[in-house]
């Protein structure tokens, strides 16, 4: 058997458009494995106990005990994250090089903490990566997509991908966009090719019309085989190398 002060959590990813139900299934995924180690619930009221733990735990940045952890690209807490906020919501305007620059060194500057989460055996479940970094750019007129890709680089390649592919025509019947920049149907249908290009063999696509228990039990399925898979081999820097 494994020795447990060695094993080191997944790093697993969740892609695709806006309102593909990314956030709902990452967010499913962290209380389906916070949950999973414990014991078979007795009644209602461990159920409840069991719950308020788990929300005490996700905002303990230093319990090294944590099964798993959910994360956020863009990451707009920090110093980089804010101007990228500004510039989504539209209060600041940025050339297209710049903000994508923002968005990859937002990733970078989270790279250490992340593998210190990891190496603790925390699995840690990221909410959009370097792949919307791409796609979100590339989608617009003047980026090239090899230029897109360079400055995420090296970095932590995910042990799993799970791209939520929802038809933009699609994504807008659930109630519509926001009012950030990109959230328009032409350009999310941009965005969805270039994201499709980008497929690789950490990928698994999922039909994203299904309803919320289909993805999640097929999601949970995955991520416990990765899981286990990655408990025995080190992560690797070598996004997109
Ligand atoms: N986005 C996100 C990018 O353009 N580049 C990136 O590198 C990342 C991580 O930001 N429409 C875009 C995609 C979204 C927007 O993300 C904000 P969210 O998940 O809606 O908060
Ligand atoms: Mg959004």
């Amino acid at each position: 058997p494994t020795d447990t002060s060695t094993r080191r959590g997944a790093f697993i990813v969740f892609e695709g458009c806006d309102r593909a139900g990314k956030s709902t299934q990452a967010a499913k995924l962290v209380e389906y494995l916070q949950n999973r180690h414990k014991q078979p619930l007795k009644n209602d009221e461990t159920s409840i106990a069991s719950n308020l733990k788990v929300s005490e735990t996700m905002t303990n940045n230093s319990n090294d005990s944590e099964v798993a952890r959910l994360w956020k690209f863009p990451d707009r807490t920090t110093l980089i994250g804010k101007m990228i906020d500004a510039y989504l919501k539209k209060t600041k305007d940025l050339d297209d090089h710049v903000v994508h620059l923002l968005f990859s060194a937002n990733r970078w500057e989270c790279m250490n903490v992340i593998k210190n989460i990891l190496m603790s055996g925390t699995t840690l479940v990221v909410d959009r990566y370097a792949y919307s970094g791409a796609a979100f750019s590339a989608a617009k007129k003047d980026l090239d997509i090899n230029w897109c890709k360079s400055p995420d680089i090296g970095l932590l390649t995910p042990d799993i991908v799970f791209f939520m592919d929802l038809e933009p025509e699609e994504a807008v019947k659930r109630g519509g966009y926001g009012k950030e920049r990109y959230e328009n149907l032409e350009f999310q249908k941009k965005v969805r090719k270039v994201f499709l290009d980008l497929k690789d063999s950490s990928w698994k696509i999922l039909d994203a019309r299904q309803t919320i228990p289909e993805l999640h039990q097929q999601i949970i399925e995955t991520a416990e085989e990765v899981i286990k898979k990655c408990e025995s081999i080190p992560f690797s820097e070598n996004l997109w190398k």
